[in-house]
């Protein structure tokens, strides 16, 4: 049953697609256009480290905090990164900040670096959101593409709780929902209006992607953020905004452009759906929302 896992495919080109062990009964291992979904248990951590061992490489990390999301989710972010992420690996984190000088001390374990910029901030935050496409776009451009070999484009409001690895690593890489990965196709959040970037028709879509998660190679995300960019700023002239924003324009992208790996819901968990048999070891989940105040005092 256990035949050849998902990682090799990062490692090797098949010509074949095996067929793949999932631990969870219920979900799938690949997609139908036979990318990997990463679980909890489809992948061996020697093997990937024995590799990277002898093909080094830096993995950045960016993540946007303005106003009061500094204070709420700033430092316990980037404390279980430090612990978590790409363990043993280079990593980068830039962080995106609208006030320099609330940016805590925090001390990283070797191979870490923080490089922090500073950030216009939107009025709306629908803008702060949907802004961050720019802005990544922006220092892809400028320096990250020169600095890493895979970057990932993360929410701020989530904790690491387990080793998040070098099994997330791809050419292009989205985040399952951890609300709707079940889901009937028809049920799913898209952009159902006609004139809108984002749309995707009823019936049409392949799975609803977290706009919290998304990565790939430098170059592949500038592709990605220019896109979503394109198609916000294209609806913003028409006066029509995505339901949900930039994931709506998030999701458009990835219909039209499959991406290359998946990550399980445990790549970014919401505790208060409690346990389920598919949800092995959670790895990266949601902080508290504090949406109430934080929304009626932006
Ligand atoms: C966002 C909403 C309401 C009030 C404030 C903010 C806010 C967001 C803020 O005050 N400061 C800030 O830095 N942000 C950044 O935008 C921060 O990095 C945060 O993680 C990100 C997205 O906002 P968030 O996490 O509150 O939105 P979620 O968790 O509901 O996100 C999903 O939907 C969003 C679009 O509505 C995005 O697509 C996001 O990527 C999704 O996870
Ligand atoms: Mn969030």
């Amino acid at each position: 049953d256990f035949s050849i896992p998902c990682y090799t495919q990062d490692l090797v080109k098949f010509s074949f697609q095996p067929v793949i062990f999932c631990p969870s009964a219920s979900m799938n291992a690949t997609t139908n256009w036979l990318a990997p979904v990463v679980w909890h248990g489809t992948y061996k951590e020697e093997v990937l480290e024995n590799y990277y061992a002898n093909h080094k490489i830096t993995v950045g990390l960016t993540v946007f905090a303005v106003g009061r999301y500094i204070e709420y989710y700033l430092y316990n972010f980037m404390l279980s990164a430090d612990k978590h992420f790409m363990v043993g690996q280079k990593v980068i984190i830039y962080v995106l900040i609208d006030d320099f000088s609330k940016m805590p001390w925090i001390r990283l374990s070797p191979l870490r670096t923080i490089k922090v910029f500073q950030i216009k901030r939107e009025k709306r935050w629908q803008d702060v959101s949907m802004m961050r496409m720019k802005t990544i776009g922006e220092h892809v451009v400028d320096h990250i593409q020169y600095e890493v070999d895979f970057l990932f484009c993360m929410d701020i409001d989530q904790v690491f709780l387990h080793k998040y690895g070098l099994e997330t690593l791809g050419e292009s890489v989205a985040q399952l929902h951890s609300y709707w990965y079940k889901a009937n196709l028809t049920d799913i959040p898209y952009e159902r209006n006609q004139l809108s970037e984002a749309y995707i028709p009823v019936g049409k879509g392949d799975f609803y992607y977290h706009a919290a998660v998304f990565g790939g190679t430098p170059i592949q995300v500038l592709t990605i953020a220019r896109e979503c960019l394109q198609g916000i700023l294209n609806d913003k002239k028409n006066n029509i905004e995505a339901v949900w924003h930039d994931e709506s324009h998030l999701n458009k992208y990835f219909f039209l452009h499959k991406p290359t790996k998946l990550l399980s819901p445990e790549y970014c968990w919401d505790f208060k759906r409690g346990y389920n048999s598919d949800i092995n070891t959670v790895k990266l989940y949601w902080a508290t929302k504090y949406y109430r105040i934080l929304r009626m005092t932006q």
